[in-house]
């Protein structure tokens, strides 16, 4: 049976990293529903960030997308973050919304625009250089929507340049994490559409360069945890951008349409040795919250991540190990779904009492008075950057 103490280590020694766009005004194509309080700037997305963190204490690090947040000065938001116990974690880039872009950024067929996307990432490391951030991640919205449209393998080629230029330019301690998503924007073919064609660059540019897996980026029914294991084997595994999905690129809150899934991946990454530190796997959220208040749905989506991580923590190793030894199917699969069933919010709450927390994350943020304080503060959102 795994000891009860060296599971709440590991959850305790746990870091979920919150997204600064979940804090944001969201919405569809259809409409930004806003919602009262929301942060008008990046200082006060990371006072949002800071609630998460303090009621959760898993939560201390910020990823920031360029350029919807947008400061004069990196290094002073850096030590604003510091202030509050908090760090700026990745740098997500945007290749994607300026309309240079109509037929792609780093893999456009016209050299201009591909210098102008590649400055854009050159920019973000050296914003990564200000802040102290350890990695850039990068998406492409770049495909094609109609056969023949482009050279697909010219568009490849154009992408290994741009990822070189890049990579070459990263410093001491910073790595590029590369997200693969299978359709949209582009829908015929998206130019790093899986696990293997990110897989496949990272390894031309070198061991700073690995691959995230964003919850909401496969199609239907994609084994998603397999795709986990084996670029944990191959130490290819960046991190993660946990969201849900329902039908596409939901983005909803981690763990909300299918916890099972989200305990099959973190029994795969705790099985792989992928919580520890060394393992450099960054636990990220990639999600908005379109009609739900934003700091309590981020509050929520962390602990829909603990609670799976403590699930895929308990399953019994050694029991799993004996009966996959003996070929003793229902006895294995037993195994993992006793995991799952347990029900681990006594286990969440007296760690987080003996770490000085409430037990409860959500009601104490929701006591506290910051929601109707912010509310009363702060007129006239950010908007997260999608959807207009
Ligand atoms: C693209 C994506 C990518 C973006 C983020 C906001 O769907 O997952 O990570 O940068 O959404
Ligand atoms: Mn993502
Ligand atoms: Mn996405």
């Amino acid at each position: 049976m795994p000891d009860i103490a060296a599971v709440k280590a590991a959850l305790a020694a746990q870091r979920i990293e919150t997204p600064s766009w979940g804090y944001g005004n969201s919405g569809t194509r259809f409409k930004v529903f806003t919602r009262p309080g929301v942060p008008r700037d990046p200082y006060e997305k990371l006072d949002d960030a800071a609630r998460v963190h303090a009621y959760t204490g898993i939560a201390p690090t910020v990823s920031l997308h360029i350029p919807w947040d947008r400061v004069d000065d990196w290094a002073a938001l850096a030590a604003y973050a510091k202030e509050r116990g908090l760090r700026l974690g990745a740098i997500n880039s945007n290749t994607f919304q300026d309309d240079a872009y109509r037929l792609g950024s780093v893999c456009h067929p016209d050299p201009a625009v591909r210098r102008k996307a590649v400055g854009h990432l050159l920019d973000c490391v050296d914003i990564m250089d200000a802040t102290g951030s350890a990695d850039l991640k990068l998406w492409f919205a770049d495909g094609t929507n109609y056969p023949g449209q482009d050279d697909v393998t010219a568009r490849q080629e154009r992408l290994a340049e741009s990822l070189a230029e890049v990579y070459a330019r990263l410093g001491e301690g910073q790595r590029m994490l590369l997200e693969y998503k299978l359709f949209e924007p582009a829908f015929y073919a998206t130019d790093v559409p899986d696990w293997g064609t990110a897989y496949a660059h990272c390894l031309a540019l070198g061991p700073k360069a690995r691959v995230v897996v964003d919850t909401g980026h496969h199609a239907p029914g994609t084994n998603i945890e397999f795709i986990v294991a084996l670029l944990l084997r191959a130490g290819r595994l960046g991190g993660f951008d946990f969201n849900s999905r329902f039908y596409a690129d939901d983005d909803l809150m981690a763990g909300a349409a299918d916890p099972f899934q989200l305990f099959r991946i973190m029994h795969e990454v705790v099985r792989n040795g992928g919580l520890e530190p060394s393992a450099g796997v960054a636990f990220m959220l990639d999600q908005c919250h379109n009609v739900e208040d934003k700091v309590p749905a981020v509050i929520r989506s962390v602990m829909n991540v603990q609670e799976a991580t403590a699930k895929a923590l308990l399953v019994d190793a050694d029991a799993l190990a004996a009966a996959q030894r003996s070929g003793d199917v229902l006895a294995a699969h037993a195994v993992l779904m006793d995991a799952y069933a347990t029900d681990v919010r006594p286990l969440l709450r007296a760690l987080r009492e003996e770490r000085g927390l409430d037990p409860d994350p959500v009601a104490a943020y929701l006591r506290s008075g910051h929601q109707e304080r912010i509310a009363a503060e702060r007129v006239g959102g950010d908007q997260a950057g999608w959807g207009a």
